[in-house]
């Protein structure tokens, strides 16, 4: 069959990331015999004339939309990323009556809502590159799909979703040829990374998260090896800015420590970055083995610094941890950014300023901190329960599509930004979601790239704010 594979994702901000998803997806449908053409709309001038030129030029038999994007989690400036989602619909829809099945993130996190608000009779859930296959060989047999694992429909008005897909992980470390599916060039002079995982699941049960929603609770590995092969291709092929997009990169911590040994084994010149350690299962060996490997940037996702904040999020770490991260970051040269997230269950103002004061005291100027405030909630999730009992929620899961958000009812929200705000002021190297959505952002990118900087930009924090305050910004 033919089959037209449309990467909806068209938000910029903090910088455009390479529809990773989509390209398996396009891949796996190829090597199952398909004729595949995929329409990146993150650059298009125009999405709903690229799509009807794509729906009449290919005649496509199927159409699959990879949806990445619900909103950007920002409390204080939310964008809902799904209005266009029925219009790119009708758009294909006229005049034919293509199936259209719906894949990605987004998915994984309100598969119900999603279909209901485009109007479209299936999707699947999780694992694309298994079940998107699947699913193709029975539409093309003119088959029923509603007994597959891993696919999600209505059916007489009824949301009906099938258990997750068991079979067919492959171990191997997918990348798929993006110069052949994107526009490479466009992703990288906006300092873009290529992204790759090294194990799909999350084994933490933090109380706000949708990761085992996307991804399953249960942790499925790739084989060290074929990461550094795939991290030599990719590298030979001039993606050197690499980055591992797994849930937690350090746990299991065996694994990460093998695909840190496979990588330092192989001469692969990459510039390898992971923005989500554990504070867990942190320590001078792996981030030594880390370096080996060539890091040349890494995140720690701690949300906050303070003991009733952590244990009201379910981090299963404490600030002992934290202060220890910390010490071990200090002993090494791999720039570190700091990812907190306030307002969660248990915030008060002494925790805000117990967090802030970790920060100010023991992150390196050449570091960053990255401080978001409040915590959008999904159905599902314990904070759903927490924010009920609280009587901070009271909408329906049906009607959270549009983004909600937690904050403790111990702080006022105002409050909160003051204080992060007064922080910023005096320490250049923090940053709120305020930068990381800011309009002049896509032009320092440009501007970054072409000097000759790569990624992670946010090594430049400090100077880069330095700059725009001195132009009369109040960044
Ligand atoms: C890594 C990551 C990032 C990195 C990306 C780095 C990079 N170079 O790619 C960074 C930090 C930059 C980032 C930024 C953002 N992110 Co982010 N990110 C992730 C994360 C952890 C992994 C995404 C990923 O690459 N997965 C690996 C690929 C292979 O999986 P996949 O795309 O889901 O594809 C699979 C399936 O979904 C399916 N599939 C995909 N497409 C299709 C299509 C069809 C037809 C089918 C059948 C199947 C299918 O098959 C694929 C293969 O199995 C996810 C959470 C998660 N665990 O998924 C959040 C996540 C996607 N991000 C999210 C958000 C909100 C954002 C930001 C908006 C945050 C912000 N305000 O800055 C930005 C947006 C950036 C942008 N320009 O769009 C949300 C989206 C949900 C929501 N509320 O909207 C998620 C789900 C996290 C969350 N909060 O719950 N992100």
């Amino acid at each position: 069959m033919k089959i037209l594979l449309i990467s909806t994702n068209r938000n910029a901000l903090p910088m455009p990331v390479m529809p990773v998803g989509a390209c398996i997806v396009a891949h796996a449908a190829e090597r199952a015999g398909h004729t595949v053409q995929l329409l990146d709309l993150m650059f298009a001038q125009d999405a709903l004339y690229a799509i009807e030129s794509a729906v009449t030029g290919f005649k496509p038999d199927v159409v699959g939309l990879s949806v990445r994007n619900i909103d950007n989690v920002d409390m204080r400036d939310p964008l809902f990323f799904l209005d266009d989602l029925q219009s790119i619909v009708k758009t294909i829809r006229t005049g034919s009556s293509i199936p259209i099945i719906l894949g990605g993130a987004a998915i994984g996190v309100l598969p119900e809502q999603i279909l209901c608000l485009a109007a479209v009779s299936c999707a699947v859930v999780g694992d694309g590159e298994i079940v998107f296959p699947q699913l193709l060989d029975r539409i093309s047999r003119d088959e029923r799909f509603s007994d597959l694992p891993g696919v999600a429909y209505v059916e007489n008005g009824v949301f009906q979703r099938n258990s997750s897909a068991a079979a067919g992980f492959s171990a191997t470390c997918l990348v798929p040829d993006y110069h052949r599916w994107l526009n490479i060039a466009a992703y990288r002079s906006r300092m873009a990374t290529v992204p790759i995982q090294t194990k799909t699941g999350c084994q933490f049960q933090c109380v706000y998260c949708s990761y085992p929603k996307i991804e399953g609770s249960i942790c499925r590995l790739k084989e060290p090896g074929s990461i550094a092969d795939a991290v030599m291709r990719l590298a030979a092929m001039g993606s050197r800015d690499i980055e591992f997009v797994d849930s937690v990169f350090n746990a299991p911590r065996e694994h990460a420590m093998d695909v840190c040994a496979a990588l330092a084994r192989v001469k692969h010149n990459a510039r390898l970055q992971c923005l989500d350690l554990n504070p867990r299962d942190f320590d001078d060996a792996l981030v030594t083995a880390m370096e080996r490997a060539g890091f040349v940037g890494m995140g720690i996702t701690l949300e906050s610094a303070s003991d009733p904040v952590l244990q009201g999020l379910r981090k299963g770490f404490t600030s002992r941890e934290v202060h220890h991260a910390a010490e071990v970051v200090c002993r090494h040269r791999i720039p570190c950014a700091w990812i907190f997230m306030m307002g969660g269950p248990g915030e008060t103002r002494e925790t805000v300023r117990e967090t802030l004061q970790f920060a100010e005291r023991y992150i390196r100027p050449m570091d960053v901190a990255f401080f978001n405030t409040g915590i959008r909630i999904y159905p599902g999730t314990e904070l759903e329960s927490v924010a009920r009992t609280e009587g901070v929620l009271l909408l329906p899961p049906e009607e959270m599509l549009s983004p909600v958000f937690y904050i403790s009812p111990e702080v006022d929200a105002g409050w909160l930004d003051q204080e992060l705000k007064k922080s910023m002021n005096s320490q250049m190297n923090f940053i709120n979601m305020a930068s990381m959505g800011h309009s002049l952002l896509p032009t320092i990118h440009r501007v970054s790239h072409t000097l000759g900087l790569r990624p992670p930009l946010w090594r430049h924090t400090g100077i880069i704010r330095r700059g725009l305050r001195l132009a009369g910004m109040d960044v």
